[in-house]
């Protein structure tokens, strides 16, 4: 059945589905949940949008036109504003931000060989970087008059109707207002992706982008801003995107007793050579990406090709010159960093062997060695190990 939903039309046949790119792992179909092929992405610092990994919850809302696109910004505020397309870019200042997702469900597979999680089984291509382009939230919720006394929320609400929200409006989630206020949080209202219009799956026409936070929290078909006393009560608050203590199960499940998960960690991850893949001996050059919360920024990667005995320096690839071109000036501070860096290491390989890399950021995060097992599958930021094989072996 079809409906409409505040100038969009709402299907639950997946009848209006984008088209997209063989290139993705296809990991479900409806919803549609796909991931980038890790080799694929460090050969650009910004992911191109069809390669995108997409991490949706229901079937992709359809807009009827653009022009009867509306943001509704309510709650705790002065003025509640109902604003088009048009308003947003001729109104508010544009600001471009270049900033990393990552689903918070990234690297599950690994997590799941100490035992079964559950969710879908993202291997680590569940990252990416991209430019984005809007306004700063900071700006719309200023126009609106929040009531900075008394509201300690901000709720988005996206036009799709995951399963998961049994009657409710749509997709929800929220974070802190200190967070939406901040200008240098650089939290934004985006239209534009990589400077091209966001593409369906990736929210169209308007989706908030969080940066620094896992992906869960930046949400797309966006229709609603509500400033609110409490956080979302959304389902992808309350009951998904939690770090479970490692002793729950779905017998014992305690929601309330975690908060939900909004920064993100440390990460690293190798994406070529892919895992298991088999090779004669020879130099080669091993390549991935590092990403990590809070605005700090990576300052170390280390690799090892002998099973974590030694470790080398891989060479950081921070991608500046291709943001400054593209960016303009910045608004912010700029002390802040939202971006993942490539990284590579020239070696010479001798298979069999594992290859493990790690992370260090500009805060003296680091990653743990062995996952920490939760339920849901999430926050897998371990040491990424991969084996690789001679090109003879049976495997
Ligand atoms: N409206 C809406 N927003 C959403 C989601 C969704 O299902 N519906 N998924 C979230 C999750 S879990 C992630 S990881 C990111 C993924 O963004 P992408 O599909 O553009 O990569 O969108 C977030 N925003
Ligand atoms: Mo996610």
């Amino acid at each position: 059945m079809a409906s409409e939903y505040l100038g969009y039309i709402r299907t639950e046949k997946y009848d209006k589905e984008p088209s997209r790119r063989k290139e993705l792992i296809v990991n479900c179909e409806k919803p549609f949940n796909a991931e980038t092929r890790p080799d694929l992405l460090p050969r650009s610092f910004y992911v191109p949008n069809d390669l995108f990994f997409v991490r949706n919850h229901a079937p992709v809302p359809l807009l009827k036109s653009e022009e009867e696109f509306r943001l509704r910004v309510e709650g705790i505020v002065a003025y509640p504003l109902l604003l088009s397309l048009e308003d947003l870019k001729t109104k508010f200042r544009k600001h471009t931000v270049a900033a990393v997702l990552q689903c918070a469900g990234n690297r599950r597979t690994e997590m799941s060989r100490i035992k079964p999680v559950d969710g879908v089984p993202w291997l680590h291509g569940t990252a990416g970087n991209a430019i984005w382009s809007g306004v700063l939230l900071r700006d719309v919720l200023i126009a609106a008059g929040v009531y900075t006394n008394k509201a300690l929320h901000v709720e988005f609400e996206g036009a799709d109707l995951p399963p998961e929200e049994e009657n409710r409006r749509g997709y929800l989630a929220s974070i802190p207002l200190n967070k939406a206020l901040d200008r240098d949080e650089e939290v934004i209202l985006a239209y534009e992706m990589n400077g091209e219009k966001l593409p369906r799956d990736h929210g169209y026409p308007l989706r908030v982008v969080v940066p620094g936070y896992v992906g869960a929290r930046s949400v797309k078909w966006l229709t609603r801003i509500i400033c609110k006393m409490e956080s979302s009560d959304g389902y992808f608050m309350t009951k998904d995107y939690k770090y479970l203590p490692s002793n729950m199960d779905f017998n014992n499940v305690d929601w309330s007793s975690t908060p939900p998960i909004m920064n993100l960690s440390v990460q690293c991850a190798i994406c070529d050579p892919l895992p298991d893949t088999k090779l004669s001996p020879g130099p080669y050059k091993i390549r991935g990406y590092a990403l990590t919360g809070k605005g700090e920024h990576i300052v170390r990667v280390e690799v090892s090709i002998n099973n974590s005995k030694d470790w080398q320096l891989a060479t950081l690839i921070k991608g500046e010159k291709v943001a400054n071109k593209e960016i303009p000036k910045r608004v912010t501070s700029g002390m802040k960093d939202w971006s993942w860096v490539l990284w590579e290491l020239v070696v010479y390989m001798k298979p069999p062997t594992v290859l493990t890399a790690r992370a260090i950021d500009s805060a003296c995060n680091t990653q743990p060695e062995q996952p920490l097992w939760n339920l849901r599958g999430v926050m897998n930021n371990s040491w990424h190990k991969i084996c690789v094989y001679p090109l003879n072996s049976a495997l």
